[in-house]
């Protein structure tokens, strides 16, 4: 259920990588100028997610890897809303994968944050996709969802960022809500979030993050640059980050047909008056097929 509560106090660990994020997340919210009941969070399960129940929006706690299906549905029955997806590289990259790629394809207006932390952070530290080789056993390569994202034709928004450098974060969240609030589809943002209790990688990442803007050839326009940059930069045992992808605008008949179904002057059927005789049978309907 969509709920707008009072925010509580935090859950996290002290120096949990997710409060940047928390921070990040309310900044950018204050200066968009976004009220808070135009908001809401939907939050995976782990610890990434309970971020909903700290934040003064609207909030719902998702099932495990079904965060994505669950926002855009929230976005589809009412436009006028920002939409966040916010969970943990377990929820993202695991079960959720499916959903991870296929949200690509979709391209509606909703932010997924991922908080990548390399670990199943809330059930004690498993290893999780993004896990490197030997953490807690693990043998298998870690999954890059930046690579993987860049690799899918989009007109997504993309972009990583670090815990550590909240003040980019905060820019980096601005420009992919405002993206989002511009009807231009779907924006994906990996945010690397240190869980310091399992996998305390904060010291690691600060020394190896290389933001791919400051490089030479770098263009927000161009996906095969930005790839080519991406792996040059890990080549050199370096993380990359920075916008990955910023698209051209694209309008008219070009736009994304299911994007024009959240343009403002489109209804969605959360809003819709049930006092007009055709949109009350169309609700009674939907009651039904869901009985
Ligand atoms: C369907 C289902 N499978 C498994 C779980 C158990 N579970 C809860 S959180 C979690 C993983 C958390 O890791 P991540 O998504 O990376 O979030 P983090 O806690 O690291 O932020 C798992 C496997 C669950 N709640 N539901
Ligand atoms: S277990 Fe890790 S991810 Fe979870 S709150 Fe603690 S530091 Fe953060
Ligand atoms: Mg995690």
């Amino acid at each position: 259920m969509v709920q707008s509560v009072k925010p509580t106090a935090s859950t996290w660990c002290p120096g949990c990588g997710d409060f940047g994020v928390l921070a990040a997340a309310k900044k950018a919210l204050v200066e968009l100028k976004i009220p808070p009941h135009e908001a809401v969070l939907v939050g995976g399960i782990g610890c990434s997610g309970g971020i909903h129940n700290f934040l003064e929006i609207n909030g719902l706690h998702a099932l495990h890897g079904r965060l994505l299906a669950q926002a855009v549905a929230v976005k589809l029955a009412n436009p006028k809303l920002t939409v966040i997806a916010a969970g943990g590289d377990g929820d993202g990259y695991a079960i959720g994968m499916g959903h991870f790629m296929h949200a690509f394809k979709k391209n509606v207006s909703i932010l997924y944050l991922v908080m990548n932390n390399e670990t199943y952070g809330l059930t004690k530290g498993q290893a999780s996709p993004t896990s490197r080789v030997g953490y807690e056993g693990n043998v298998e390569q870690p999954f890059d969802a930046i690579l993987t994202a860049l690799s899918i034709p989009s007109g997504a928004y993309l972009a990583r960022t670090f815990s550590g450098d909240p003040k980019t974060m905060t820019a980096v969240l601005s420009e992919a809500i405002q993206f989002n609030r511009d009807h231009r589809g779907y924006a994906f943002v990996e945010d690397l979030s240190p869980c310091v209790t399992y996998n305390d990688t904060f010291k690691e990442w600060r020394e190896k993050v290389v933001n791919v803007e400051k490089l030479p050839g770098y263009d927000p326009t161009d996906r095969s640059a930005v790839f080519r940059l991406c792996l040059e930069t890990m080549r050199d045992g370096k993380i990359p980050i920075g916008v990955m992808h910023r698209p051209p605008r694209v309008d008219g008949a070009d736009a994304n047909p299911l994007e024009l179904k959240l343009l403002p002057d489109h209804v969605g059927p959360a809003e819709a008056d049930i006092g007009i005789e055709a949109n009350r049978v169309a609700y009674q309907k939907l009651l039904q097929s869901v009985a």
